[in-house]
């Protein structure tokens, strides 16, 4: 039972545990969808790289990323294997406020979903201030965020299984 953590400094780069057995689902906002299909593509490629097989992973699409919360709530109450749930989409700034109260709906929706069910549900969604900031960060000079998401879940359901 007794674990012992190692030194802070090796925390930043922890390896990234094998896929094999996990079963992820991965929930695809269609709004913006050039920039989520680029995420949902990094993530799927990323966690088929750490060896989860196809047949292990349930992909499904919603309209938009408010939509995400129910989208990953279905999945893991209708799924109960499922090992965890990545959640992909995209919101930009616009001229209201609808930015705000979709961003701040998902995190928390997706928070509670997690809790609710004791599995990572992964927060894959940018949020920009505009469409370059998006394509920067979904396979541009900032690297691909469905990737991270990717990770993110393949580390959080090794935690899951080791407790
Ligand atoms: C309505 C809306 C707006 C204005 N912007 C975005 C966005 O940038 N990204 C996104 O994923 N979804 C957006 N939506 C749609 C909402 O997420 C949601 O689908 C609708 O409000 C219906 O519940």
């Amino acid at each position: 039972m007794a674990t012992q953590l190692k030194n802070l400094s090796d925390f930043s780069h922890t390896t990234v545990p094998t896929g094999t057995g996990f079963k992820f689902g991965i929930v695809v906002a269609e709004w913006n969808a050039a920039i989520t299909g680029s995420l949902y593509e990094g993530a799927l490629n990323t966690l088929k790289a750490h060896g989860v097989s196809d047949d292990h992973i349930l992909s499904v699409t919603v309209p938009g990323s408010f939509e995400l919360t129910v989208g990953a709530e279905l999945l893991l109450s209708k799924q109960p294997e499922l090992d965890g749930v990545i959640c992909l989409g995209c919101v930009i700034q616009g001229e209201t406020r609808h930015f705000d109260f979709i961003c701040d709906a998902v995190a928390q929706g997706l928070t509670n979903v997690g809790i609710k069910h004791s599995k990572p549900v992964i927060f894959g969604v940018l949020t920009t201030d505009n469409q370059e900031q998006a394509l920067d960060r979904s396979g541009g000079k900032h690297g691909n965020k469905g990737d991270e998401a990717a990770i993110t879940a393949l580390k959080m359901a090794e935690l899951a299984a080791s407790l």
